[in-house]
């Protein structure tokens, strides 16, 4: 497996944690808390003292029907957060599907660019991406918010998400970057329905047969409300969905994730620490 350059203190032998700061009006589990700058900013460094490894700064939301922002809005959102949260040494990566977001957001410090659209949405980012040498989140993607439900369609989602991100490696690599700058996600909820998540979650052992560090962002998504939907059916708020998150952390990092992205750091970093020691008991036995 490569090695992506993300120092962790104290060089944890263990799943990391990215903390979200959601810097928009209408995320799904957090829009418009830190649409504030320094309500961001402030959130990012609460993030760190809770235990994230690296603070992932986004300024626009991917729930299911959302419109897009413009260039210059996403730059004004994100950009002076990032510059901050950099200068208090914080590990900082971006959330975009913009190249040039992405080039102004190094150039501000962050340290990965996390692009949802593993380079569909804006063919200039992979080029921008090696340019900059830092880590790229490469995601599943079949399209933008407003109409991925609709392309929620597998025959076997493991082996189609599998491949598709295989494709995406090829063409990334192709245009300059590196094997060891790459970490793949299979983008749960992007695209796909509650059982495509669960099936993806059980086939991390096979996506990472890929050879490179995954990510996993299950915090706060839809299918974890579904799956605890009251008596009436009622899909759980959210907002009560945060211990399901940390059984999910505690599972991909057993299952050998590279970083999960959460919004609750806190009991997922401890979460994470607890199955390192279960993992390293177990290589003693
Ligand atoms: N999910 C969201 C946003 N960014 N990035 C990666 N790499 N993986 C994800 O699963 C992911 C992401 C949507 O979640 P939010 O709007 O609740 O933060």
């Amino acid at each position: 497996m490569t090695s992506v350059p993300i120092s962790v203190p104290g060089g944890a032998d263990r799943c990391l944690v990215m903390g979200v700061v959601n810097v928009t009006p209408d995320s799904f589990s957090d829009g418009g808390l830190w649409f504030d700058e320094k309500a961001a900013i402030q959130h990012g460094l609460e993030l760190v003292q809770e235990g994230a490894d690296l603070v992932d700064v986004g300024g626009e939301s991917t729930r299911p029907g959302a419109a897009r922002v413009s260039l210059e809005e996403e730059l004004a959102r994100v950009v002076p957060v990032i510059r901050a949260l950099h200068a208090e040494g914080v590990a900082v990566s971006v959330d975009t599907m913009r190249a040039e977001v992405a080039k102004a957001a190094v150039e501000a410090g962050a340290r990965l660019v996390n692009d949802v659209s593993g380079g569909l949405a804006d063919p200039e980012m992979p080029r921008v991406v090696a340019a900059t040498g830092v880590p790229y989140v490469v995601m599943h993607w079949r399209g933008h918010s407003h109409d991925m439900d609709s392309r929620a369609v597998y025959a076997d989602v493991v082996t189609e998400v599998r491949e598709e991100l295989a494709k995406r490696v090829d063409l990334v690599l192709a245009e300059g970057v590196t094997e060891q700058q790459i970490v793949l996600d299979p983008g749960l909820g992007f695209a796909k329905n509650a059982e495509h998540n669960w099936t993806l979650l059980a086939g991390i052992p096979q996506l990472a047969e890929l050879g490179y560090p995954l990510l996993i962002g299950a915090s706060r998504k839809r299918f974890l409300g579904r799956l605890l939907a009251g008596p009436d059916g009622a899909p759980r708020p959210f907002s009560r969905s945060d211990d399901a998150t940390l059984a999910v952390t505690a599972l991909a990092a057993q299952a050998g994730a590279w970083c999960v992205r959460v919004h609750e750091v806190g009991p997922n970093a401890d979460a994470v620490r607890v199955a390192a020691a279960w993992k390293r008991a177990g290589a003693n036995t």
